[in-house]
């Protein structure tokens, strides 16, 4: 092929644009044949380069042979360019596929030597870097933020001693007590393998199929369809490590331990309706949420805690530690709070940072140690076995984002060598050990390294079984405890979600197997579900392994019983139309972010609307575009011209209608009076009138109750 000469008349000429300091452009500029705005390299840009640093002359032609001619093959420029696009995907993981994450620190309250040799918890003032990832499990990366589904919470802590994991859910336990069943669950809840539908949805048949002939999972699915599972932020979720650990001391002793993690915001969730409708006005609202709260200075924190306690405390309870289906009730073994993970920096980049963070329940440092739970046990396997076809080989902790950064050993010290993507270069002939050619060459430290606690479960004579204990087999008492500390609005919640889903299910079996399981858990439960399926007295006969005993409610697992009234980092719609008064939303705006809440402004249209004095307020979103759904509280004020309008804009009666029925506390000025009326709600406390500046605090101190739970009732 022949070299074309470069064409002169190649692109119209192009003007030198005004450029700031950031190299933004500022000045209108003329667009190239090609279809591009000419910028001239500042000196604050830099070069730009191919992956080997040669400078790049033209990024907006492919070098072609002639100029109209056909593009040719010796371009390395662009074919590096294609081909590192091409290869921009990596197998997104296999279940919390969907993630967002943040980086951060974790403090300790105070030392706790006296029970964790751990060095990030031994002292106050030791502040520890971390990056935690909240996910969903069942959707892909491109699903919605809003599905019924666990949420992933994992938290890689930074320490001086390496890296150590803590990688858990927002809901306590598990659907299964083995790991060998976890691709059967996971399985059933993906899309159908025929039709790839439905997409993080656990309302199918495969689901509630495997489900209904696990009853071990019959716990975990109280939880699932409580309103946990459509948590209102990731800022608002707890987050738990499911599995008993142990924390050893300096003198080797061991500390049962189940880690909580609480947010400060308090946990809130939102309504079946709300979560449907949000998946369809931004499905991006937990990851925007989150950003922008970082963005703001609104940090998300969490308390961990531990719930601590010995063998013989273990011994006590109707239920094996080991059973990660099984929680301990905080009214038995009370929460001993350890520090705060506070939220600070978003990520630079999201594929480095979120996308290849890679997780692993073994990575353990000096004082903190799993035990036998056999749903842990696989666990250790899975997680670095995914990476390596999910990372593309064995050298993924080199990756900044997985590298020991808060311990000298960044890298890893070892004789472990090559591989797909070996980013360092090791000096020496010596990659073997024991060695005696390389005096440099790193050793074991038998006292500060790493050792295993010796575990009284398991002896030398043991003989290997496939069994499960007979330990595990009480499948219905704990599910029965979720759901009797319930409020009586949480557990109608919960029944509308066993109907929902069940109601997708095609299968009439696989429904009448569910009540089956669900009549051993509560009358009131199947009796409410049966009723919403309209499938009264066709429910299975099913005799449990082990006869469920009633324990004593635990109002700590009841999200409504523990919440304590806040606006801190919920969100005000304020709705302006033309003719509002501005002091009322000047009023609305300092009341709010005063305690921490955000307030948007949203105007029919984006660029605003002119108060009663005549001037222009820029809002942040159209109405169009923002639905009440997207707020925790709203107020709108408007003048009677502006009302009158939006009293025509079926948006804004949905807007009204919604945020009443999702629960929410609403204030409205009298020009709003014909857009109330329109939306034909029944006024009740939480609707109130906001025409002056001082009716502000009214809405705030309404607004810090939450939802309005009697008005779902009525
Ligand atoms: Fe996971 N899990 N899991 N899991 N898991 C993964 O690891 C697995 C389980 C959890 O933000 C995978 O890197 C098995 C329980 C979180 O990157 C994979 C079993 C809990 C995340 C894997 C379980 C979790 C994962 C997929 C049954 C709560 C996302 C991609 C024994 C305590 C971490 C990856 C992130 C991810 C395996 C059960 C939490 C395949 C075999 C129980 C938060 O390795």
């Amino acid at each position: 092929m022949s070299t074309p000469t470069k064409s002169k008349s190649k692109t119209a000429p192009a003007p030198a644009m005004k450029a700031d300091a950031g190299g933004t452009a500022t000045a209108n500029a003329t667009v190239g044949v090609g279809g591009e705005l000419h910028q001239t390299t500042t000196a604050a840009a830099s070069t730009m380069t191919t992956q080997t640093g040669t400078a790049i002359a033209d990024n907006q032609n492919s070098l072609r042979a002639g100029v109209r001619g056909p593009t040719l093959l010796e371009d390395f420029i662009l074919r590096e360019k294609i081909t590192h696009f091409d290869h921009e995907r990596i197998p997104e993981r296999v279940v919390h596929a969907r993630g967002s994450a943040a980086h951060g620190y974790f403090q300790p309250h105070a030392s706790f030597a006296s029970m964790t040799k751990a060095s990030f918890l031994s002292d106050p003032k030791k502040r520890t870097p971390i990056f935690a990832r909240i996910s969903t499990v069942a959707g892909g990366a491109g699903s919605v933020d809003l599905p019924r589904d666990v949420r992933g919470f994992a938290v890689k802590f930074y320490t001086d001693e390496g890296n150590f994991d803590l990688v858990g859910n927002n809901i306590p336990v598990f659907f299964i007590q083995d790991a060998i069943k976890f691709p059967d669950l996971v399985h059933a809840v993906k899309m159908e393998a025929d039709r790839a539908f439905p997409q993080a949805a656990s309302a199918h048949d495969t689901f509630w199929d495997f489900v209904s002939l696990m009853p071990e999972s019959m716990h975990m699915l109280q939880w699932a369809m409580s309103d946990r599972t459509i948590p209102r932020s990731l800022r608002m979720v707890e987050g738990f490590g499911v599995h008993t650990f142990r924390l050893i001391n300096a003198e080797g002793a061991s500390t049962f331990v189940k880690f909580h993690w609480r947010p400060t915001n308090g946990a809130q969730s939102v309504l079946w309706d709300e979560a449907v409708k949000i998946n369809g006005a931004d499905n991006d609202f937990h990851r925007r949420d989150l950003w922008d709260a970082i963005e703001r200075g609104d940090f998300p924190s969490w308390e961990l805690s531990v719930q601590a306690f010995d063998e013989a405390t273990a011994a006590t309870f109707d239920f094996d530690i080991l059973d990660a289906t099984k929680l301990i009730p905080e009214e038995i073994v009370p929460l001993t709070p350890l520090g705060m993970m506070v939220l600070d920096r978003n990520p630079d980049n999201f594929f480095a940072e979120t996308e290849q963070v890679a997780f692993h329940p073994g990575n353990l440092v000096p004082g903190i140690d799993v035990t036998n739970d056999p749903l842990l046990q696989g666990r250790l396997f899975s997680y670095v076995d995914t990476q390596l076809i999910r990372l593309g080989g064995p050298n993924f902790n080199q990756i900044p984002i997985n590298q020991a950064k808060g311990c000298p050993f960044g890298f890893g010290r070892n004789q472990q060598r090559d591989g797909h993507m070996q980013m360092q270069v090791p000096k020496g002939r010596a990659n073997y050990e024991p060695n005696s050619l390389d005096a440099q060459s790193p050793r074991e430290t038998p006292k500060a390294g790493y050792t295993t606690h010796p575990d009284s479960h398991s002896s030398d004579d043991a003989q290997r079984v496939r069994v499960r204990s007979p330990s595990f087999a009480d499948h219905y008492s704990q599910a029965r405890l979720f759901y009797r500390s319930m409020t009586k609005t949480e557990q109608l919640h919960m029944i509308s979600a066993f109907a929902f889903e069940l109601g997708k299910v095609e299968t009439v079996a696989i429904r009448t197997r569910m009540l089956g399981h669900l009549a051993i858990v509560d009358d009131t439960l199947v009796d409410g579900v049966e009723e919403m399926l309209g499938m009264q007295g066709q429910r299975d006969t099913i005799t449990p392994a082990v006869k469920p005993i009633d324990v004593a409610p635990s109002p700590m697992l009841s999200l409504i019983k523990k919440a304590k009234p806040t606006v801190t980092g919920r969100k005000l719609a304020v709705v302006i139309a033309d003719g509002f008064d501005e002091a009322v939303v000047t009023a609305l705006k300092s009341a709010f972010e005063g305690e921490g809440a955000a307030v948007e402004i949203v105007a029919p249209k984006v660029g605003g609307a002119t108060s009663a004095a005549g001037k222009l307020m820029p809002a942040q979103h159209a109405l169009a575009g923002a639905p009440s759904v997207l707020f925790d509280f709203v107020a709108i004020v408007t003048g009677a011209d502006g009302g009158a309008k939006l009293a025509k804009d079926p948006g804004a009666v949905d807007f009204v209608r919604d945020a009443f029925r999702h629960l929410k506390a609403i204030g409205h000025s009298a020009g709003a009076a014909a857009l109330i009326k329109k939306a034909a709600i029944d006024v009740d406390d939480a609707v109130i009138a906001v025409d002056k500046a001082a009716d502000a605090t009214a809405l705030l101190a309404i607004a810090k109750l939450g939802k309005h739970w009697p008005r779902e009732t009525a």
